[in-house]
């Protein structure tokens, strides 16, 4: 006989598996591949951190929120992925304006996860309780509160997503306390799947337009191209050297485009851009905006042909105007117009190489008449030896990131790197304090890679104490500041605009030894007042596996050539 269906009464009923906020949070970070959060902790915060106990999410803890934030920038850059800051209501969100502006100017996909005041308390004056959402609205491309514990996965998803809108950029959320730590059945709660909530960014425009600019390239003898942050960004260093290659045109690379090809490549330029934006018939300008980085477009050929791509809808044609624009992934439109030449009868790669020697010639003159600077044996040294012998000390395997004022203007004549995606600087934003953070990312997400980082003692200043965090994670890296005891690219325009006598006002440092701070935070220190002991000393850095300073004291009074046009103000 059959048995009867057993009814389990109510009350019996197995309990349904029930999640915290904090846990979602940290299951919707692993659903995007995020392994990291970069963190300052607060009571607000810290059921975050027992959700990534539990999906072996790593919480590296800083000293500083502007530190996690730029942190979490870094390492979007250098992964691809969204990085994740997560700091605390009130003082800890503030703390980390700095970084997630930094990200909106550099394009960089960050989520900042911000701590609120329960929502039971709205408005009631509850510890640190600030207005998050309408702070950070002007500087993000998405800023939410999490209404409901059952909506905190869908909603970091949707930031996610966000995230990587057009160009990419930073989002936040802010989780008030209750729903952080309020539980509901998992069944209940939204849990995005990794792979099923965010389409392909690898659009390639009109398809029209891939053949037009194909037609512009096939029929221009004195081309080139600028191949900006998105190349890095999009993946498309492959693509891009593929372009230049096959079609043979010159390329200069900016931000994190550096080092798309490599120093010595026939198609790699730097120093005859200037020139070559004056006498081109066609420009290309790949990923970067019409900024002040580029003279707001002022300074390209009022008679060449200007095309623009750019992930940006609202960057192409913006404060100049172009005769064809773009939008779509850089790596995809270059693939894209590399192949739409390939069935045609001449791609007009051959008639280039006359350009290609002009510009050489160029390049190569504006080099040799640098060089005695750059190998200067002057004391107090001299800014271009050191940033000389930083270039000649970085192998293909070494990640560049500038951090200062004047010091870093000098770098980014002579600093190359070997290897794409091997630059990082602040971006747009220009913020001094980006170093030691993006360190952190750099060395954490790529711990087989080495990172050299230069510093000015200004920018060093802002957050150095998180050496002491490097020390802790055993994150090593050869770190240089470029010492001379001022904020000197600031000192400088003072001294043009008032006098020497009232030239030192509100720049002045202390002669400060960073390599004993370094030494005392357990890390490694040398001090260098000698040109030939430069290269030695980095060696020594690189060969002690801990992180370490190299202070070098350079001359307060020669200045960058950038520093002394005042470019960044033009
Ligand atoms: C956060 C921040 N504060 C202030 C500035 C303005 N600023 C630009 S360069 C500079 C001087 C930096 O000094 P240092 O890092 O020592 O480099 P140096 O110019 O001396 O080589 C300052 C203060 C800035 N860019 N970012
Ligand atoms: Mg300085």
């Amino acid at each position: 006989m059959a048995q009867p269906a057993q009814v389990v009464p109510d009350s019996e009923a197995a309990e349904p598996e029930m999640i915290s906020g904090g846990h979602l949070v940290a299951k919707a970070l692993r659903a995007e591949g995020v392994d990291v959060i970069f963190t300052l902790c607060g009571g607000h915060i810290i059921d975050i951190y027992d959700g990534c106990v539990d999906e072996g999410i790593e919480v590296v803890d800083v000293r500083h929120e502007q530190v996690a934030a730029h942190a979490a920038d870094g390492y979007a850059r250098i992964t691809g992925k969204p990085g994740c800051a997560v700091v605390t209501a009130g003082p800890g969100t503030t703390d980390a304006v700095t970084g997630v502006a930094n990200a909106l100017r550099a394009e960089s996909p960050m989520l900042l996860i911000g701590g609120q005041g329960a929502l039971s308390q709205h408005k009631m004056g509850s510890l640190q309780d600030l207005p998050h959402v309408d702070m950070m609205a002007p500087i993000t491309k998405f800023a939410a509160t999490v209404p409901h514990t059952e909506r905190v996965a869908d909603l970091v998803s949707m930031a996610f997503r966000e995230c990587f809108n057009g160009a990419p950029g930073p989002s936040f959320l802010e989780i008030p306390r209750d729903i952080l730590d309020g539980r509901v059945p998992l069944a209940k709660a939204r849990v995005p799947e990794t792979g099923r909530y965010r389409a392909s960014t690898r659009s390639v425009g009109d398809p029209a337009d891939i053949e037009r600019l194909a037609d512009l390239i096939a029929h221009s003898e004195k081309p080139c191209v600028l191949l900006g942050s998105q190349v890095w960004t999009t993946r498309g260093s492959d693509d891009a050297i593929d372009f230049v290659r096959t079609l043979n045109i010159p390329a200069f690379m900016n931000g994190s485009g550096r080092g798309t090809l490599p120093p010595g490549d026939p198609h790699h330029l730097q120093l005859a851009r200037r020139y070559a934006f004056q006498n081109a018939d066609l420009i290309i300008i790949v990923g970067t905006p019409f900024d002040f980085r580029m003279g707001y477009g002022k300074r390209l050929s009022a008679s060449a042909t200007v095309v623009q791509i750019d992930l940006d809808y609202r960057t192409v044609g913006k404060n100049r105007d172009v005769d064809l624009g773009i939008v779509g992934d850089a790596g995809a439109v270059l693939a894209a117009v590399t192949q739409a030449t390939s069935g045609r009868t001449s791609t007009g790669a051959a008639n280039r190489k006359a350009w290609l020697e002009e510009l050489r010639g160029v390049e190569d003159a504006a080099y040799q008449k640098r060089l005695p600077r750059q190998l200067s044996d002057a004391s107090p040294i001299d800014p271009y030896r050191l940033v000389h012998e930083i270039n000649e000390f970085l192998t293909e395997d070494s990640i560049y990131i500038g951090d200062g004022g004047d010091i870093v203007t000098f770098s980014g004549q002579v600093v190359q790197p070997k290897s794409p995606g091997h630059w990082m600087d602040p971006g747009p934003l220009g913020t001094l304090g980006v170093g030691v953070p993006f360190v952190m990312a750099a060395k954490y997400a790529r711990p087989d890679k080495e990172v050299v980082a230069l510093f000015g003692d200004g920018a060093f200043s802002l957050t150095g104490w998180d050496f002491e965090t490097l020390v802790r994670f055993n994150l090593p890296f050869v770190g240089v500041v470029g010492n001379n005891s001022s904020m000197n690219q600031i000192r400088y325009g003072q001294i043009a605009k008032y006098g020497e006598g009232r030239g030192r006002v509100g720049n002045t440092l202390g002669d400060v030894r960073y390599s004993e701070f370094a030494k005392m935070l357990g890390g490694y220190g040398e001090e260098v007042r000698d040109p030939q002991d430069i290269g030695p000393a980095l060696r020594r850095a690189r060969e002690s596996g801990k992180p370490s300073l190299i202070n070098v004291w350079v001359d307060p009074e020669v200045y960058a050539p950038g520093t002394m046009n005042q470019t960044m103000y033009k």
